[in-house]
């Protein structure tokens, strides 16, 4: 049966259409913000929408740096985000100047940088990555020195998956990282016909219990191709809402309760209204940047 509308959804309905908007919804948004959405998706997948579509307005529901990229793929369009102060710890631990000098360490070396980066950072790279083509752009690139920032998690996972030997930054993702191997355990004990898929933001020790290392939107087609019923997630608790819906003869248990991003759970449905009423906070890419990291994802979109 579906479900009634609310009175926020039902007025986000009507100021969508008034504005000419639509909703993009990162994986691991609140319940009630995947409610509303009309793509939920990961970064990469929600840019590609926001560029083909014929609105004008996207209200993007994620973290700031996926925002700008949407922005950085379709400049014509006004990106806005409900919660601007959503950032993502990773991306910021490094800056387009700790980049600079790291390429300047190593001048030979072709720079590849994960999608959770700043724009600015994206500027500096040879190519850019997301962690489904991660491995992909790397087996690609024919010169020997491949700088990889910011994960060493997933920059451990690539060098292990392609043979090669990355120089990458010290950076994490302080949620993945709360997804402990006897977390991987006590599940497996609780659930021993379940597989294990993990994000390869995890633990290295993690990564390696698993089934299946795979980004959120690999996890959402496994979920439904798998013979598998029952499912152990290692990636944010936000997903699962998902694959809960999209599989609902399947059960899916969270690795850990613990693996949560504040930053995702900021917007709202409240935040949306605001944002759709008052056409803010625009997020956009100064031109001279934007060219520079649209270089960067152009690359890695002829690989992948
Ligand atoms: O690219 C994304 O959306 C991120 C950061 C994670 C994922 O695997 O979907
Ligand atoms: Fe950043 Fe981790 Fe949050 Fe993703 S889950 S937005 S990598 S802090």
């Amino acid at each position: 049966m579906k479900k009634e509308l609310t009175e926020f959804e039902e007025k986000i309905k009507e100021l969508k259409k008034k504005r000419n908007a639509i909703i993009l919804v990162h994986n691991y948004q609140l319940p009630e913000v995947q409610d509303v959405a009309d793509f939920r998706g990961d970064s990469l997948e929600l840019s590609r929408i926001a560029a083909k579509t014929d609105a004008k307005v996207i209200v993007f529901c994620g973290v700031h740096f996926m925002a700008e990229t949407a922005s950085i793929l379709s400049p014509d369009k006004k990106v806005i985000m409900p919660d601007v102060s959503s950032g993502c710890p990773m991306a910021n631990m490094i800056t387009a100047q700790d980049l600079r000098r790291l390429k300047k360490e190593h001048p030979q070396a072709v720079a590849v940088g994960y999608v959770n980066t700043s724009a600015e950072v994206k500027a500096e790279l040879d190519y850019c990555c997301t962690s489904t083509n991660a491995v992909a752009v790397v087996n690609a690139i024919v010169k020997e020195e491949i700088i990889f920032v910011p994960d060493k998690y997933l920059a451990d996972y690539v060098s292990k998956q392609t043979q090669r030997k990355l120089i990458a930054w010290n950076g994490f993702c302080p949620t993945h990282v709360k997804i402990l191997p006897e977390d991987i355990k006590r599940e497996k004990k609780f659930h021993p016909f379940a597989k294990v898929m993990v994000h390869p933001e995890c633990l290295p020790q993690v990564v390696a219990s698993a089934d299946a290392v795979l980004s959120t939107s690999k996890m959402c087609r496994f979920a439904k191709e798998t013979e598998a019923k029952e499912i152990i997630v290692g990636t944010e608790v936000g997903l699962i809402y998902r694959l809960k819906q999209d599989n609902p003869t399947k059960e899916f248990y969270p690795a850990t309760e613990r693996a949560v991003c504040p930053n995702m759970k900021r917007t709202t449905q409240e935040k949306i209204l605001w944002a759709l009423e008052e056409l803010k906070e625009e997020v956009r890419v100064s031109d001279d940047i934007r060219l520079r990291a649209r270089k960067a994802i152009d690359r890695m979109l002829a690989i992948v």
